[in-house]
């Protein structure tokens, strides 16, 4: 049995839209047996279902290539569906019968066919209010059998639209967030069945969303002066072959809605008394409405959505609801999560019910908002009254809560039945999955995946509640591996990472958040800024970020198209300074949040330009990498110089000639360690001071942002593991447990956000829902359970199986979704036993060590005979062996004697 499943075009289900010419399709190989290897493919491409028009056909390909095979010879038109198919053959001469059929959809391929003009709000509409959102509509008629209707459609702004009276798709908060002069995300909708035969109408709802924000820590200002507009375009293709094509112009008419307010930080203010039934259907009377403005956007800027669009991913319902010492109606979700509360009520007209969104109650148990800054996170709504009662969601704005204050609810009319929270995130492909022994350990991996969904909303933000909620480019390096552990997240970094190389500066600086809206706004950011750019950790996201798509998920166009952002980024720090290779000017973060900053500091104690060094060296280490797998052999061999001088300098720098480091914190030692600075006498020396500054903060940590992601990864992988062990499984503070032990169902942005005496960090900055220290997942992942890519043969190709029994855990259990299939690595020990389950997926081969045991009264051939097992190799760690495709059982004696490695 041999077939070929789960067929993705740019790693996604039949997706509808795609602007690249090149697409990219893989498949997974599903068969039984082991060691399976694919040996040929055949791919199809027809316009037709039925393939009875091949448009393209490989013939039959000898390789063993099944992702991101790339139909380079294929003419692609616009707006126009592809069907493909898959056949394989593998090495035990099988062959498969053709696949499932899967697709994909053009969208504009080219600025010039778009059709449409931007249309903004009437001035009219503006003097009345200019916080309101803005409804559009226009009618059309439809005579003929419609064959297939598609929508293309963004804003400057946030939109939803509506079509003859319905909703038209599932994703929210439209079209995301990007630097929107430079790029500007279309969406595409498939709308057959919302058209009808006779008059129809089409609506847009309008919001200011990202483009008309006010952030009011960085500035008083929003970011754009120029009105929101929209522009959409409705093509309906009839059976007889004729093209209809609706569009935003000037004939379109504009008027307010229910919607007063609708701003992402604040909430929503939503007037049900002013519903305009049914605005969006061809019946309405709009002889009130205003005429629109006509904008000239110009159609450049426009891309199609590489990254999954937002969708409602969770419902959840509260727990439970209370009266707070000081009186209010509180209810408790359980999670802290991000999205907002659909309810409904039953309420005279002209009732205004409020919600008001918290993270956390305070050490009274009141209601805690001071953390949240200028973010109001309220939604008041204005009954409409009736007998039916009536239901609400809100729609331009999400709030980070665990914790709802009710207001204008009588007693009787909080039933939790009537309420729900609605968790809102980017659509990407759920991947893995992490649980021990230790329940501790499995709450911290859930508050890891609740901080991934809670900043995955289009970019990576360090924070869903207060007033900032922005793109730090340093917390989305630190965390992007755990990530690739949890979800697909190819699609989403694709897209931010082009969000970074347009934002770039024309040095190669990087800005502190992508999408960039900080620039030129530092005077009220309340850092002690020297620049408002390039941060080291923070910039080197430009680099880090794409390496890290490759390695895991074989992924070597983004490297391709990004590597004049990443060598930019190298140049830039190249040239600051006097020292070609040293780092030691301009403003940097630091250690951000490291327990040994001095007091009413944010900067830990390691010094910048170490850190900034450390960095460097690292960050041109991939650079030279990269060069040479994207076939640049002379800027490799420049990289690969370069930073054999900055390790060189750093060493002469940093480490005394007796090998001892200048810089006497844990983040300096990890980061010496990590990024490989140091070696022989000085490596050793290095670990031993480690362990021995562990010893003297009585094992907890102090590291912060730039610190803390390494840590456990230097100390398992330099004998080191019970120390780590030891860390992750402290529950006293400062360590990752105690935030579970008080309670955190989301990662903390600061050890101490909630202090031992139950006060507050400052409210100044203080977000409970933050993934920055969530990078720990990367090492239940990779070392406890033990899976591991291999920059080798990047994407799961082949990879690593090492896992480390130990941190007091009786067994563990990781799997991953790659793009291969599932891996799966879990053991189980018993007093002297040991047992592993390990799952290879086809067309894959990994190498697995197997550890607590030697060569030592084993008999390598017992190996030898399992099936799948290629090769055997008794190693210092353990017994390595190279494994194909299929699942393993295998279990052992423990050798009592390498226990405590
Ligand atoms: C705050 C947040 C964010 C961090 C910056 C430097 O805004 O902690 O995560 O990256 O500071």
């Amino acid at each position: 049995m041999i077939e070929a499943v789960h067929l993705r075009c740019e790693y996604l289900d039949n997706p509808i839209g795609i602007d690249t010419l090149v697409p990219r399709i893989s498949w997974q190989l599903q068969s039984d047996g082991h060691g399976v290897i694919q040996q040929a493919y055949q791919i199809q491409v027809a316009s037709e279902e039925n393939f009875s028009d091949v448009l393209w056909d490989s013939g039959k390909v000898q390789s063993e290539q099944s992702v991101h095979i790339e139909l380079k010879e294929l003419e692609i038109y616009p707006r126009s569906r592809y069907y493909y198919r898959v056949r394989i053959w593998d090495n035990k001469n099988r062959e498969s019968n053709w696949s499932n059929t899967s697709y994909w959809e053009t969208g504009m391929l080219h600025p010039s066919e778009w059709k449409s003009k931007w249309v903004a709000a009437s001035p009219k509409f503006l003097e009345a209010s200019s916080a309101a959102p803005c409804l559009f509509r226009t009618t059309f008629d439809v005579s003929g059998k419609v064959k297939k209707v598609r929508i293309y459609s963004t804003a400057y702004g946030v939109y939803e639209l509506e079509l003859n009276g319905k909703r038209v798709g599932d994703q929210f908060l439209t079209p995301g967030w990007t630097s929107y002069e430079k790029r500007l995300q279309y969406q595409v909708y498939e709308a057959d069945h919302l058209i009808d035969e006779g008059t129809n109408a089409i609506g847009i709802v309008l919001g200011h969303g990202w483009y008309q924000q006010d952030i009011p820590w960085a500035s008083n200002q929003s970011n754009q002066k120029v009105p929101f507009a929209a522009l959409v375009e409705v093509y309906i293709e009839y059976e007889d072959g004729k093209v209809q094509v609706i569009h935003t112009d000037e004939n379109w008419k504009c008027s307010h809605g229910p919607i007063i307010m609708s701003e992402l930080y604040h909430g929503e203010i939503y007037d049900a008394r002013d519903e305009k039934t049914g605005w969006s259907q061809g019946t309405y009377d709009d002889k009130d409405w205003f005429d629109v403005e006509v904008v000239s956007y110009g159609h450049n800027q426009l891309i199609y959505q590489q990254n999954e669009p937002i969708r409602i991913m969770n419902e959840i319902k509260p727990i439970k609801w209370f009266t707070t010492p000081s009186g209010e109606r509180v209810l408790d979700m359980g999670q802290n999560m991000v999205g907002w509360m659909r309810f409904s009520v039953k309420a005279e007209a002209g009732r205004v019910l409020t919600l008001q969104h918290a993270e956390v109650l305070d050490s009274e148990g009141n209601f805690y908002i001071g953390n949240l800054r200028a973010a109001q996170q309220t939604i008041n709504y204005i009954s409409k009254g009736g007998p039916n009662g009536e239901q609400f969601q809100p729609h331009f704005t999400f709030q980070g809560f665990r914790y709802v204050k009710l207001e204008g609810f009588n007693e009787d009319e909080i039933n939790l039945e009537n309420f729900t929270g609605v968790v809102l995130h980017s659509d990407m492909e759920e991947t893995g999955s992490f649980q021990c022994s230790n329940p501790l350990i499995n709450q911290l991996q859930h508050n890891i995946e609740w901080g991934l969904k809670g900043n995955f909303l289009d970019v990576p933000t360090d924070c869903p509640q207060r007033d900032e909620r922005l793109g730090w480019t340093g917390d989305a390096q630190m965390f992007i591996q755990s990530a690739a552990f949890l979800r697909n997240v190819a699609p989403f970094f694709t897209k931010w990472l082009k969000d970074l190389e347009v934002d770039q500066l024309e040095d190669g600086g990087v800005p502190f958040v992508i999408p960039d809206v900080l620039s030129n706004k530092k005077q009220n950011t309340g850092y002690d800024l020297n620049s408002d750019h390039s941060s080291s950790a923070w910039g080197d996201a430009a680099v880090i970020c794409p390496w890290t798509i490759y390695l895991n998920y074989g992924d070597k166009r983004i490297l391709e198209e990004q590597y004049e952002s990443m060598r930019a980024w190298i140049e830039y720090i190249r040239s600051q300074g006097e020292n070609e290779y040293l780092w030691n000017t301009g403003f940097h973060f630091g250690d951000w949040l490291a327990l040994d900053s001095k007091p009413d500091s944010y900067v830990g104690a390691t010094d910048r330009d170490f850190i900034a060094t450390a960095f460097y060296a690292y960050s041109t280490s991939i650079l030279a990498k990269t060069a040479s797998i994207i076939g640049r052999g002379e800027d490799s061999a420049f990289y690969q110089d370069l930073y054999r001088n900055i390790v060189h300098a750093f060493q002469h720098e940093f480490v005394t000639p007796s090998g001892r480091l200048a810089v006497q914190t844990q983040t300096a030692h990890v980061l010496a360690l990590h990024f490989e600075l140091v070696s022989g006498q000085t490596k050793k020396r290095t670990v031993q001071r480690l362990s021995e500054l562990l010893k003297e903060s009585d094992y907890h940590l102090t590291t912060g942002f730039v610190g803390t992601p390494y840590l456990n990864f230097v100390l398992s992988g330099n004998g080191l593991h019970d120390l780590a062990g030891k860390l992750v499984l402290q529950t006293d503070y400062p360590s990752w447990l105690y935030q579970v032990t008080k309670g955190a169902t989301t990662i903390w942005e600061h050890w101490d956000g909630l202090k031992e005496d139950g006060s507050f960090w400052s409210d100044e900055m203080n977000s409970f829902n933050h993934y920055a220290y969530g990078s720990i997942g990367d090492w239940l992942y990779r070392v406890i359970a033990g899976i591991n890519p291999d920059e080798n043969h990047p994407g799961y190709k082949h990879f690593r199986i090492a896992p480390k029994p130990g941190a007091q855990l009786e067994w563990a259990e990781a799997k991953l979704h790659t793009l291969y299939g599932m891996v799966v690595s879990s053991w189980y020990m018993e007093e002297d036993r040991i047992e592993f389950d390990v799952i290879i997926p086809s067309n894959t081969s990994a190498t697995v060590l197997l550890p607590l045991t030697s060569s030592k009264g084993l008999d390598g051939e017992t190996f030898q005979l399992i099936e799948g097992v290629k090769s055997v190799t008794p190693t210092d760690e353990g017994i390595s062996l190279v494994v194909g495709s299929g699942s393993y059982y295998f279990s052992y004696q423990i050798e009592k004697e390498l226990l405590k490695v």
